[in-house]
């Protein structure tokens, strides 16, 4: 995508119903399948002690910069667009999912709307989005501090990387 009017966004991709990997790595596919959405630079995938409700299964995590023409409200409906897809039901809050595609950040854009906080609410305070995220943007300030600082602070105990690298996503069918 050579688009003058193209910015960088990160999203956040997690799971923990049935096959997260293959699940994340479809995720990614349909998003680049797209012409208005163009897959960057995608994270290590990770296993993460689950957050917030503690009596469920492990997530898989993992994080993508982007480049979109898509303004932000217009990327949360795809990415909410691709949830369904993929067969996510919506329960808990903080329960099970087969899939979870959450908009972090989109280039300078700032906004607490209800429907679309962006950057996301807490995501400094989550080592699951802050240490995935600090493999591909660790430079990148998010409430005045660098991810790669955030990710220094956060309890990362139980975190596991999956991949050595980033093509994780390329191979799972
Ligand atoms: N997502 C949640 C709640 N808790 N825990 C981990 N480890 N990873 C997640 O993606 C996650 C979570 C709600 O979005
Ligand atoms: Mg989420
Ligand atoms: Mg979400």
């Amino acid at each position: 995508m050579a688009d003058s009017a193209a910015v960088i966004a990160a999203i956040g991709l997690g799971g923990n119903i049935g096959n997260p990997r293959q699940t994340m790595a479809r995720a990614l596919k349909l998003l680049q399948a797209r012409d208005d959405v163009a897959i960057r630079t995608v994270s290590k995938l990770y296993r993460t002690p689950p957050w917030g409700n503690t009596d469920q299964e492990w997530f898989h995590n993992a994080c993508a910069l982007v480049e979109t023409t898509l303004d932000p409200h217009q990327l949360l409906k795809v990415c909410l667009e691709i949830e369904l897809q993929l067969g996510r039901v919506r329960t808990d809050r903080w329960g099970p999912r087969t899939i979870d595609l959450d908009v972090l950040l989109h280039g300078d854009f700032l906004s607490d709307h209800a429907d679309l906080t962006v950057p996301h609410p807490r995501m400094t305070e989550r080592a699951f989005v802050m240490v995935p995220l600090a493999d591909i943007a660790p430079q990148a300030v998010v409430n005045l501090q660098s991810i790669a600082d955030w990710s220094s602070e956060v309890d990362s105990a139980g975190i596991e990387a999956l991949s050595k690298s980033g093509d994780w996503w390329q191979d799972e069918a």
